[in-house]
């Protein structure tokens, strides 16, 4: 039952967009989800993984008490262990000897709290953040260009642009509320255009005008060209760049002895692109890691800017460069200090004044004077035992760091690992000494900043499970026991709120842009926020001791790792519409778990031709340091010769998945930011000697060569493929456990369908035959626990008709119940298709793939 009271206020822990979130609690564990009407950032939208919020709080997999050695144990012993390893490694090998690794998903006051420990009291800086694979070289780039790591913008600028141009971001599916957003503008101002800037064609290129499939890592050179063209054209805003601005001659010289060739695209389209924004006067800039996962990512960040310096486009309504956050909280560790070459509060660690006032203002013993290791330095210091204690919390390396194999080994020949996480059962958890149980959103209560610099609530209205505790109250406890007792004497996450808000205001006077000063002090009464007002810049008031910004001269440089005869692909990775990263949490929510239920590899058509691939087929991925086994989905969205492979399956969901074990630990010069999506890899069929799809009732781990596995209601549906045949009955038997067996094989043709029943209700089926099996996914998966009819016919008997793959999460709407629908009903547009199914009415995050699909079918019918 859900309850009347009002609800609680809080905000979504996944993407940086940050969306006001109501939450009323049924008290029993579970929870009703909507978009709060009045938060700034959505108005009252969620998209599908904000929807399906309340299905991935459970208990379900949660770690419930300390572990040392695998073993449970209780905090007392658990935090002495943490806090005497830590303090003998520093007396004998000095405070670099240790490191934490921490993220963006920690609220602020957890990272503040970490950053403190670690750079006041520890005395290193040795604290990097996932941030680092994420952000830094946007960090980098807008540090260099204004002085401070500054968004001068917010989101109704995308609203009232009359140009959007999306470099690098699928905001339809990793941004989807602001895509939103931007898609209803679009609609109301026929006027507005839309370009998107990626090597491959994604759910946002539907929305665009043009999109410029450039080569991988060529934006430099696209944006020194646009540069040379605002020139050209006269569009170079002179009063603004001698007021506020230098480095325009050395950064046009540059840009004009660089070259197109490397961009692989048409001279139409190039002029196209120029033209539109050489000519929009109002014109936003979005990027994120198709930008900044690069060898030239800050590079890339300062040639965005370096056009909106020159046209004096900034800081005005509907101007700018504008990054999108990925994680909550990305702005919000920003803002402490949570990476290794920043202090806190936008200060910076080498500047003596900025660190003496910090150390003052902490009480602290000792400031390191110099940057810590970044996350891929950190690692390697891992691997050769400069570093011999890490404390990793709120992010799981093991899968997220490129080559993620070496990660796995450095941790587990590591002397002393503490994991602090909400589950004990990931990659990174399974290399821990220590495991610490943390609570998860719902249970935590503390401040997040969103892309647009709006810092909100998330609020607490479930109880922690188990024995689990706060980041901020772990972290605490092992200050105190480390002997800091004063300086870690919180009991509640708002003394550190009123504590960071007081040292921006000593940030504030070295002239710096991150103030809460205005901010109140009393946590209760906050209500979501932008801090340091709606833009920056429109009139100047830059941080560089000059007040003016600084273009950068620049020139094209190519991705480090070259195609080669031993690997001639190139890898691009990133996310899908309805997973989160590692999928420890959306994995577990049987609704996100349908849209893309298994990891595959986009290839295009040629490509898989000269491979000999076959659609649905597997394909096996090889790098230096790793392989995989993927999916084959052939399609013109990728370039020839290039692949595009998802980031979220993990050794607990698709072990042959785990795609940063081919990617290479390549990274910027300036932010250490990793060159996440330009790996080479070789390519080829992975010749299966079966294919097996597989529903359960209970959770198992195959021992086949390739196995994906995704919730579903009742259970688990399966993926599988291996070399050998197997003798079917034994292995179903293996899988789902005892009961009586229905089977029908057909050994000449290596056919086998087998089902395990006990007490009347289907424990497990499993479909298995030389080439991938033909069967309704759905439909078996619904099958599971209920008494199964017909269950080795695979499909839904002829009057029920096979709804096929899942489109829309929120209302379970199929694929081929659309396209019938759209053939058969004659619907013309995605609100005919919300009136006759509901699909896309709910969060609207499907809503591109409902156009996609009307379009396939305007253009079959034209072709008909
Ligand atoms: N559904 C979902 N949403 C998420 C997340 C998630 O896990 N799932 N994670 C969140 C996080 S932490 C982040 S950082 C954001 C990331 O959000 P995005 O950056 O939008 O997502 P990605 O899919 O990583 O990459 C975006 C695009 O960059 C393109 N790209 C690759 N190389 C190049 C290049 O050289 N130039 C250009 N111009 N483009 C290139 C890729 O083809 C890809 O389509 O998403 C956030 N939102
Ligand atoms: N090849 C490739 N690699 C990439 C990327 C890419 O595009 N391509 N993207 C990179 C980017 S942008 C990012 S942001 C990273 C993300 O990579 P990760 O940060 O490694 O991924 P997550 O799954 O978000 O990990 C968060 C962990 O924290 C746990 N957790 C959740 N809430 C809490 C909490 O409140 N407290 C604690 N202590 N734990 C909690 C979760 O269970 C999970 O294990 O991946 C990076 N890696
Ligand atoms: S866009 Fe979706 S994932 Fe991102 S904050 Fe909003 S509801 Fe959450
Ligand atoms: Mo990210």
């Amino acid at each position: 039952m859900i309850s009347n009271a009002a609800p609680i206020r809080t905000t979504c822990c996944y993407c940086g967009v940050g969306c006001g979130v109501l939450a009323r609690p049924d008290g029993q564990g579970g929870v009703a989800i909507t978009g709060d009407p009045d938060h700034p950032a959505n108005f009252g939208r969620l998209c599908s993984k904000g929807s399906a919020l309340g299905e991935t709080v459970g208990l379900d997999g949660r770690l419930l008490t300390p572990q040392i050695g695998g073993k449970d144990t209780d905090w007392d012993n658990a935090l002495s262990l943490v806090a005497n390893r830590f303090s003998q490694t520093i007396a004998g090998h000095g405070p670099d000897s240790v490191a934490f690794y921490v993220s963006g998903q920690l609220l602020t006051e957890d990272y503040y709290l970490a950053n403190k420990l670690m750079k006041g009291f520890i005395g290193s800086a040795n604290i990097d953040t996932n941030s680092r694979l994420c952000m830094a070289s946007t960090v980098a780039g807008q540090r260099r260009a204004f002085g401070t790591d500054t968004v001068p913008g917010n989101y109704t600028d995308l609203e009232q642009a009359d140009l959007v141009v999306l470099v690098g971001s699928n905001l339809a599916w990793c941004h989807p509320v602001l895509f939103q957003r931007l898609s209803a503008a679009k609609a109301a101002n026929p006027h507005m255009k839309v370009v998107n800037i990626d090597p491959r064609r994604t759910a946002t290129s539907d929305l665009a005008d043009l999109h410029l499939g450039i080569a991988p890592g060529s934006d430099v050179a696209l944006f020194n060209r646009l540069l040379v063209e605002i020139d050209q054209q006269g569009k170079t805003d002179r009063t603004y760049l001698d007021a506020h601005v230098s480095g325009f001659a050395a950064a046009l010289k540059a840009a004009q002895s660089d070259s197109t060739a490397a961009l692989d695209i048409t001279h139409e389209d190039l002029q196209a692109f120029l033209d539109l924004w050489v000519s929009t006067e109002k014109v936003v800039t979005v990027f994120s890691q198709g930008v900044n996962q690069s060898s030239a990512g800050a590079d890339k960040v300062n040639a965005i800017i370096n056009c909106h310096l020159a046209t004096g486009r900034i800081g005005r309504p509907g101007m700018g460069p504008f990054s999108v956050t990925g994680q909550p909280n990305a702005m919000g560790g920003r803002e402490v200090g949570g990476l290794a070459n920043m202090l806190a509060c936008h200060l910076d660690i080498e500047n003596p004044a900025h660190r003496a006032a910090v150390g003052e203002f902490w009480d602290a013993p000792t400031m390191p004077e110099q940057a810590g290791l970044k996350a891929v330095d950190m690692f390697n210091a891992v691997a050769d035992k400069r570093i011999k204690a890490i404390w990793i919390m709120c992010t799981n390396p093991v899968a997220s760091l490129p080559q993620a194999n070496q990660v796995r080994a450095a941790l587990e020949d590591c002397d002393f690992v503490v994991v602090s996480d909400m589950f004990g059962t990931t990659d990174t958890a399974k290399t821990a000494d220590v495991l610490l149980p943390a609570t998860g959103w719902g249970e935590k209560d503390g401040t997040v900043t969103n892309s647009d610099r709006t810092i909100s609530r998330q609020r607490t209205f479930l109880p922690p499970a188990g024995q689990s505790r706060h980041d901020w109250d772990i972290i605490a406890d092992v200050g105190r026991r480390m002997g800091w007792q004063q300086a870690f004497d919180y009991t509640s996450p708002d003394e550190i709120y009123r504590e960071h808000v007081a040292l921006s205001g000593v940030a504030a006077k070295f002239g710096r842009d991150f103030d809460l000063s205005d901010f109140p002090t009393d946590f209760d009464s906050l209500t979501p926020r932008r801090w340091g007002g709606d833009r920056f810049f429109g009139n100047g008031g830059f941080y560089h001791p000059d007040g003016k910004a600084r273009m950068l001269p620049l020139s094209h440089r190519p991705p480090v790792s070259q195609p080669s005869a031993a690997y001639p692909f190139r890898l691009n990775t990133g996310r899908v519409r309805d997973h989160w990263h590692t999928m420890t949490r959306s994995g577990r929510s049987p609704r996100l778990s349908q849209h893309l239920a298994e990891p595959f590899v986009e290839i295009h058509p040629d490509t898989a031709e000269d491979l000999g691939i076959k659609p649905a087929h597997l394909v096996r991925l090889t790098a230096p340091d790793g392989t995989c086994i993927l999916r084959a989905l052939i399609t013109t969205r990728v370039r020839r010769q290039e692949l595009f492979a998802p980031i979220h399956w993990t050794a607990e969901f698709a072990p042959s998945g785990r795609i940063d074990t081919l990617v290479q630990a390549v990274t910027d010069p300036v932010s250490g930011q990793p060159e996440s999506k330009a790996s080479t890899v070789q390519a080829a069929p992975y010749t299966a000697g079966f294919y097996a799809y597989a529903v359960s009732a209970r959770d198992v781990v195959p021992d086949t060569a390739y196995w994906a596995k995704a919730r579903v209601g009742n259970g688990w549906r399966m993926e599988l493929a291996g070399d050998t045949p197997r003798d079917w009955d034994t292995f179903a038997r293996t899988l789902f456990g005892s009961g009586d067996v229905v089977s029908v094989t057909d050994p000449k043709r290596g056919v086998a369908r087998v089902a395990i029943i006990r007490d009347g209700k289907l424990q497990g089926a499993l479909f298995a035959g030389p080439e991938p099996v033909a069967v309704s996914r759905d439909h078996l998966g619904a099958l599971l626990g209920q008494n199964p009819e017909n269950v080795l016919a695979g499909r839904p008997v002829a009057d029920r008709p096979d709804p096929g793959p899942v489109v829309c999460s929120c209302f379970s709407v199929g694929v081929n119940t659309i396209l019938q629908a759209i053939a058969c009903d004659g619907l013309m547009s995605v609100e005919d298709i919300g009136i006759a199914l509901s699909a896309g009415t709910n969060c609207g995050s499907c809503k591109p793939e409902l156009a996609a699909l009307l379009a396939r079918s305007s253009v079959k019918e034209a072709a008909e």
